[in-house]
């Protein structure tokens, strides 16, 4: 009976023929291919950005220290996820690895906007102390539970300055009135451009450029090295050096992609996640310090605002806001007091 049902028949021959396939699929790829592990990366850097570049230096370290493990595929320019997007992308088992910022750990992890707040971490060096030690350990111990993602080292990406289209006179916040100034799009960063006087207009990195080659904005805020490799002294005039804003990218991974590792792979994406970041923050920091000259030559205005002006507004306007109400307590003297 079974022989002549014509579904079942249907049935049979498909699963020979799918087992047919699976068969010579297996016996045509090398052994290795099989196992890799897919490692997808987005980011929003562009390619000649440092922090677009480390993610090279990621992938070539896990290639000479584990070889043929690990499938690393870098896509930058936003191609794979929308800045911002990523933390939910890995979450949901769609990425494997991302730069996140403090503001996206914020919106799940409210307590930790503090690392939002202007005028907080004081430069390349604190940053790199408060987040590698036990500040730092508290905070990726909560982002794993609550985020589902394991931050594997924090990257530098700069001090942030206030980039303008048309020069302007610009000494305390009161002058930023009334300018619009694209932030990324999310409330913790419109609450920084707030805090600076401005008002501020969200837009995604990419859209940038042709918002100030168009005067739909009329200016942004990133750190010199991100004002060069996306080009934005192209179409802009005036920095203002506010340096309101020490940020960081806590390279993360997703924990399921985590989890599933040997502590040898483990080990081995961590120390390549060390090497990127390395790469990262050495040429970053390097960089950042020669680029004034570099926009003076492109022509343009760099101005000192009265940066203990910005530095009061925007430290009030943190306090007195309701971020500061969930801050852990006592965390602000603690990151204070790391030397
Ligand atoms: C930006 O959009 O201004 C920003 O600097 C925010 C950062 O958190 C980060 O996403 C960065 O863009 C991108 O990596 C592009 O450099």
């Amino acid at each position: 009976m079974t022989a002549s049902n014509p579904s079942s028949q249907r049935r049979v021959s498909r699963r020979a023929v799918l087992g047919a396939a699976a068969a010579v699929g297996a016996a045509a790829l090398p052994s290795f291919a099989q196992s890799k592990t897919m490692l997808r990366i987005s980011t929003p850097a562009v390619p000649d950005d440092w922090h677009g570049k480390m993610w090279t230096v990621f992938k070539d370290t896990l290639d000479k220290s584990a070889p043929g493990e690990f499938e690393v595929q870098i896509n930058l320019n936003a191609s794979l996820f929308k800045q911002g997007t990523e933390p939910a992308a890995m979450a949901r088992g769609n990425l494997e690895l991302a730069a996140i910022s403090a503001q996206d750990i914020a919106k799940i992890l409210p307590e930790y906007s503090i690392y939002t707040a202007g005028y907080l971490i004081r430069d390349p060096d604190h940053q790199q102390k408060v987040f590698n030690g036990p500040i730092g350990a508290e905070m990726y111990k909560a982002v794993a539970e609550k985020m589902d993602v394991q931050i594997l080292a924090i990257g530098y990406l700069g001090s942030r300055q206030v980039n303008l289209r048309e020069v302007r006179s610009v000494k305390t916040p009161a002058d930023l009135k009334g300018v619009k100034l694209r932030m990324p799009g999310s409330k913790e960063w419109l609450f920084l451009g707030e805090a600076l006087g401005a008002t501020p207009t969200p837009l995604a990195f990419g859209e940038v450029y042709l918002g100030l080659k168009t005067g739909t904005i009329d200016g942004q805020d990133n750190p010199l090295p991100s004002v060069r490799a996306a080009k934005f002294y192209e179409v802009t005039k005036q920095i203002v050096m506010t340096s309101h804003l020490t940020d960081g990218i806590f390279v993360a991974i997703a924990s399921k992609s985590w989890n599933a590792m040997s502590t040898a792979q483990k080990q081995k994406v961590s120390a390549a996640a060390q090497a990127a970041v390395a790469y990262n923050n050495e040429n970053r920091i390097k960089e950042e310090a020669q680029l004034v000259d570099f926009f003076k030559k492109e022509g343009l205005q760099v101005s000192t605002p009265d940066v203990e002006a910005f530095r009061k507004t925007v430290q009030a306007a943190y306090q007195n806001s309701e971020y500061a109400k969930v801050w852990p307590k006592g965390l602000v003297d603690r990151i204070n007091a790391v030397k």
